[in-house]
This record gives C-alpha cells, structure tokens and sequence, in this order.
C-alpha cells in the first residue's frame, strides 16, 4: 500500500490522523474541500467537492488505498447530508472503482446503530437502527461499501468510529472512545491486511464498558492501548455537570436520539 489518499483532512480527526499516518506511508495525498490552515511543506494537499465526481476521480487518481473521512462529521440538514455524505461517498467509491483502486477505509459511525438501548450488547452484524440523518447516511455508506466490495472486487473495511479524542469526556464516551492511536492501527488492518475483502469493525479502544463485540477486530490482530476507565473519575466529573437527557443517555447515540426526538418515549423506563 505505497500511495494512499486522506479524505476530510482538514476536520479534526483528518488533522490528527494526517501526523500519525504520515510516517506510515510517506506517500500521502490529503483531501478536503478546503485547505488545513496549518499545512506543512512536506505534506500534499489536492482541494476537491466529494459532490461533483470529476473532482473525486482527480484526487483518486493513482492511489492504491483511500481513508475516506470526508464529508459531514455530525447531523445535519438533509441537504447537506445529501450532497456530502450521500452523493459524495457515492462519488467516492465509484471514482475509486473506476481509477482501479484496491482498498477503501470508510469511516462510518457508531450512529449507524445509535438506536440500541445502551444495555444491549451489538456485534457488527445486527440490523443498522440509525438515530439521525447522519447515522443513515453512514449505513448507506456501509451498504455502498458491500456492493463495490461483492460486486467490484474492491477490498472495504468500515470503521463504526465511536469517538475520538485524547481522553473520554463524560459517561458515553467510556463506551465508545477511541484514542487515535487506535483508530490507526485499524485503519492499517484496513489498507493492509490480506484477510480483508468486506469487513465492518467498531472503532473503540480497549472499553471496560464497551456495548460492543468488536472480536473480528481482535481476530484481525487489533491490541488496542486505549483504556477509557483510566479517565473514569474525570470523565464522570464532566458527566455530572450536564443536564439530564433521558432519552439520549438511554440510547448508545446520545444527544444524536433526543435532538428532534418526538416519538414514543414511553417505552424507556422511568428514571
Ligand atoms: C460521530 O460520528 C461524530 O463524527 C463525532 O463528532 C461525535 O459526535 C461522535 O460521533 C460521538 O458519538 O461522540
């Protein structure tokens, strides 16, 4: 894997992964709609619109593998959504199967699932329950990933990345951190590994409180270093000065499940 491009390299975690990746492979190629502000001179950066495709077959352009990150990273109208999320991660795959490109890391999301009750322990394999716009549009990107994988011969590995950060910052986050030390030994099994044809993994680090069976990553030679409880007193510190949230601190999505929220909440418990 020599040529690999970034996608969404100027967001927050494109801005971590660009430094942890760079030794890795030095043959790095970043991409966003806009320039990081802080590029350095050894980096290269090609600006592309993931909506319109002959933008994306450009930046596609003689890569072997693709961390795809980009488009948008939280909820959003739906016609932002629209055009980044779904017309641009179609764009994505298909500019990569028409440019020959081997493997593709998608970066899904654990709001692909985020309408699980938090006691409910999820493997990789049960029905996407979305709890956003957002969430949709990473299980569209999941089900993208599985055709040009079945059908194409393209090898995808999607990461349902709970959240990134130096250190969980309240109660849901000792599930579902992930330190980006960890994210990048997963997207390594993604670009590298041979066993890979179609795979969908969580992306956690090593959670006491894990709600998910991540154990095709540990079969796939993950050791993740991260351990949420190590902050456990300083994230539920945080925890403790936030406003209840009864429907979001029951569901695994969070504040993703109460924003908008007008459905049946009489089925959660009282408190
Ligand atoms: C995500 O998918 C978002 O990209 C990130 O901004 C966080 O909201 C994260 O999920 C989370 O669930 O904490």
């Amino acid at each position: 894997m020599a040529r690999i491009l970034l996608t969404g390299a100027a967001g927050d975690i494109g801005t971590r992964l660009r430094r942890l990746l760079k030794p890795v492979y030095p043959d790095l190629r970043l991409s966003d709609i806009r320039k990081p502000a802080d590029l350095a001179d050894d980096e290269t950066f090609v600006a592309a619109d993931l909506a319109r495709i002959e933008e994306v077959e450009r930046i596609v352009d003689g890569i072997d593998g693709i961390v795809h990150l980009g488009g948008h990273s939280v909820e959003g109208p739906w016609e932002t959504i629209l055009q980044s999320n779904i017309i641009g991660c179609y764009n994505l795959f298909e500019a990569a199967r028409r440019k020959g490109v081997e493997r593709v890391v998608f970066a899904s999301s654990n709001h692909a699932v985020g309408f699980y009750p938090r006691h409910h322990r999820i493997g990789t394999d049960v029905t996407v329950r979305p709890d956003s716009r957002y969430g949709v549009s990473k299980a569209f990107g999941e089900a993208l990933g599985a055709l040009y994988a079945e059908k194409h011969g393209l090898r995808v590995l999607c990461l349902r990345i709970g959240n990134v950060g130096d250190r969980p910052i309240d109660k849901r986050r000792l599930s579902i951190w992930i330190s980006p030390e960890d994210l990048v030994q997963l997207i390594r099994i993604g670009l590298e590994h041979p066993q890979v044809r179609f795979e969908i993994l969580y992306g956690a680090s090593d959670n006491e409180r894990s709600w998910w069976d991540n154990h095709r990553a540990w079969e796939l030679g993950y050791r993740p270093t991260g351990r949420a409880e190590d902050w456990r007193e300083e994230a539920l510190a945080a925890q403790a000065k936030l406003p209840s949230d009864p429907i979001g601190d029951y569901f695994q999505g969070g504040s993703f499940c109460s924003a908008e929220f007008d459905g049946d909440a009489s089925r959660l418990p009282k408190a």
